[in-house]
Order: C-alpha cells, then structure tokens, then sequence
C-alpha cells in the first residue's frame, strides 16, 4: 500500500513525537513509526532533567500543563568531594535561571496523548522499517504494520529519530558521515526507589571509590546512581549492596541518606558520539539517532528536543515556503549546540568519575578543579550557565 505523508518521522522518542506536534502546530503533516509499543514508550526509565530552555518551550507548545503542576523546579545543584557539600546557586550565577526535574517518562506520556486527540497517525509495534529512494525529492518509508500489512509512504522529508540502533543513520551513503567518539572505563548502575528524596537538589558526588548522584522524579520518588566498572554485572549489585555504597559515597556528617524498595534497577554504559552531518538531501537525523553523551551534564533529552525545534522550523521554511536555507543550516546549526554539550558533558564527566588503575595525577586535578569551580564565581558560572543551557531555543 503507498500512501502520502509531508513528514515521515522514525521512532516515537521524545524527539521523534515533539518533531510531529511541533509539525503540526505549523500546519506540516507527519506519520511516526515506532518498533516497540506504546507501554514501553512510555515506561522507558530515561532522563529526568529539563534545561530552563526546553520547559519554556514544552509550556509555548502547549504541552507545559502537567510539568507545570508536577515537575519540581530547582534554583541550583551540591557538588561534592572529599566530604565537603557546595552548593551552585544557578538563579544567582545565570540571573535567574534554574532546571526541572520532569521526568522523559511524563514527557512522552504527554506528546502520546497530545499525538493522538489531534488524530496524528502514530503507528507502535512495527517491524522492518526501511527508508529509500534517499537521492529523490520524493523519499519512500517502508514498514510492517502490528497486524502483519507492509506499508510505502512517500514523503517530502524524513526525519531519523529512531535513537543511537535505529536504522536511519547507517542508511545514509557509504562514506558521508564522519563519527567523533569517545569510550568511557566506567558505567552508570541506576535505581529508582519509593522514598522521597533526601536532598533538595541534585547532589553529584566525586568520591575516591567512585562518583554517585543523588537525583529524583517526584517529592515521593528518589533516582540514584553509583559509577560501576564499564562491564558489571547487574547481579553482584543486590539492593543491599546498592545503598550501602551510595550511603558510603554521599557521606556527609549530619546527613543521611533514606532508603526504601527498589522499583528498577540497570545497568547503562557511557559514551560520547557525534555523527556529522546530520542531514543526507531530505534525511534529516535528530537525537540520539545522531548524538550520544554521557549522562553527568544531564544534557541528551535537551538535545533531542533542541535538534527537532530547529528541524520543524527548517521543514516548514522548506515544505510550507520553499525556502530551502534553513534545512541548509540544520546540520551545522544543530552541530553547534551539539558539540557545546558534548564538551560539557565531556568536562563534567572527567571532573568526577574514578578513572581505574593507580595514577596520582588524575584524582588532584579532578580536586583543583572542584576547588576552583566551588570557590571562583567565574568558573561557578561557567558549570551554571552550560548546565541551564547556554543558547536560548527559538519557536516564534
Ligand atoms: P530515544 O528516546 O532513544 O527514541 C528513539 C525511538 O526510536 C525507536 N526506534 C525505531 N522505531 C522504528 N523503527 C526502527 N528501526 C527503530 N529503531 C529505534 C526506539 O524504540 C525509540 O522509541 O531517542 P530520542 O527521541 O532522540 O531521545 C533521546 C533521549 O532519550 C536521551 O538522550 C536521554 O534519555 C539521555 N539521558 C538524559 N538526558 C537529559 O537531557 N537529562 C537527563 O537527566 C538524562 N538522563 C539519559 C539520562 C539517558 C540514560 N540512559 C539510560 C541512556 C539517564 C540515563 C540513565
Ligand atoms: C536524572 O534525573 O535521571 C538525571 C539527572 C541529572 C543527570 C543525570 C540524570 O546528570
């Protein structure tokens, strides 16, 4: 069967579902395809920190409602290290500006749903999607529906935000994409617990047996982390291994750390990846489809939304008025922001991760830098303003 879509959009990501409502707010028809199903989609334990820039734009698009009445705003983050608590005041440093806690799994829950009552066709649980006929202005989307039926839609562009295993990236020509990367020796071993949080704001810790982050998801709902080995096996963390060492590692005198069920448990690896360009004539890849970093800057979901605000803006100057410039510009536009976060990301990482293996060198300087970015404005505001995100985002 072939049918007709503006915009035919891989993967039911934050990404790819922001690209379609953002699409349709301007009018640009779009059909999302998505391999897994629409309960997973919305369980997928992910992210949980907005820069102030992507909940202003979540609240210009209409989907700020619930983030609103829900999300927890915070002015600022502790850092720690050798058993001393800082706290960065970013309203201070920045003038004014802060993050939100809001978890990924609300934000899609809220596209999903907006998607749907506007009657958007978002297709889950298909199987074999394929793109095509990529040198044409007339590319095709190809895939099998639930029911088993396989689908053409040809479309005016398409938009890869089928995330870091999607197919999109790898359909571009042989030779077109250049990959920056870099491996990490170390992992992130991730809980969700029911019990309010013991802190107010973010605490990221260095500690010299490894760093650990104490983050949340609602006042009754903690998300921790504890840097493990780059290969662990999930199974020699048993729960009471897991709050043993977070409690070894968030040590402070006169502070202690709640603990409660452990509702998920998992294991994931650090990377820093960026694919250049991010565009192939009416391909378009945004996300995690084109870029990866490690979780310390708190920076992939900001991304992905950051990427498809400037992308819808390109495919509407390029469907709806025939001004090819903008989608010109996407990549190198998106590449700039990219490469910014990267580098933080990067920077923050390094800062406060236990490289292994015996090296007095490393652990002073991770100590001078602390010291500096705990005691120096100037290098305060540095970490305030990239952790709030530095470029504001446009959506007129
Ligand atoms: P996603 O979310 O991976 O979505 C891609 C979608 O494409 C589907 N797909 C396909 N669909 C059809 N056909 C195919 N062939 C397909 N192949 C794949 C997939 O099923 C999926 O539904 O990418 P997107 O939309 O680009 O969003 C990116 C974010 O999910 C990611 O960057 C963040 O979660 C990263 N991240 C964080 N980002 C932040 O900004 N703040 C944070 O606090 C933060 N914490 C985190 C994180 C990521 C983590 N992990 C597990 C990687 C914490 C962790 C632990
Ligand atoms: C999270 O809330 O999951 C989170 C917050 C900040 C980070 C990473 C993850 O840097």
């Amino acid at each position: 069967m072939t049918a007709r879509t503006q915009v035919g959009i891989v993967g039911a990501g934050p990404a790819g579902l922001l690209l379609s409502h953002l699409l349709a707010l301007r009018g640009i028809d779009s059909i999302v395809v998505e391999n897994r199903s629409r309960a997973y989609c919305e369980a997928r334990q992910r992210a949980g920190l907005l820069e102030a820039g992507t909940t202003e734009l979540l609240r210009a698009v209409g989907l700020g409602k619930r983030m609103d009445a829900e999300g927890l705003e915070h002015g600022g983050i502790y850092l720690q290290f050798a058993r001393e608590r800082h706290h960065l005041d970013f309203r201070d440093l920045t003038g004014g500006r802060w993050v939100t806690i809001w978890a990924q799994t609300e934000i899609v829950k809220d596209l999903i749903q907006a998607r749907l009552a506007a009657g958007a066709q978002v297709e889950f649980e298909v199987s074999g999607t394929e793109v095509a006929d990529l040198d044409q202005d007339r590319p095709l989307l190809r895939y099998t529906d639930a029911a088993g039926t396989r689908h053409e839609i040809c479309c005016d562009a398409i938009a890869g935000c089928d995330g870091f295993h999607g197919i999109c990236r790898d359909s571009m020509p042989p030779g077109l994409v250049q990959v920056a990367e870099r491996g990490y020796p170390y992992s992130w071993l991730g809980i969700l617990a029911t019990v309010p949080p013991s802190t107010d704001e973010l605490i990221y810790s260095r500690h010299q047996d490894g760093f650990a982050l104490h983050t949340m998801r609602t006042r009754q709902v903690s998300r921790l982390y504890l840097q493990v080995p780059a290969d662990e096996d999930i199974e020699r963390w048993p729960d009471g291994r897991i709050w043993a060492e977070l409690r070894h590692r968030l040590d402070v005198p006169g502070w202690e750390l709640k603990d409660g069920p452990i509702t998920e448990k998992a294991i994931s690896p650090m990377r820093s990846f960026v694919a250049s360009p991010m565009r192939y004539r009416r391909l378009f890849l945004a996300g995690d489809a084109a870029h990866i970093v490690p979780p310390t800057g708190a920076k992939g979901l900001n991304l992905a939304m950051a990427d498809v605000t400037v992308l819808a803006t390109a495919l509407t100057s390029l469907l709806r008025d025939g001004d090819p410039g903008p989608a010109d510009a996407y990549s190198d536009t998106s590449l700039r922001r990219v490469w910014r976060a990267t580098h933080f990301s990067w920077w923050m990482t390094s800062m406060l991760h236990v490289e292994p293996g015996p090296d007095p060198f490393g652990p002073e300087l991770q100590l001078a830098q602390l010291r500096y970015v705990t005691s120096s404005r100037a290098a305060a505001t540095t970490l305030a303003e990239n952790y709030t995100g530095y470029y504001p985002l446009h959506w007129p």
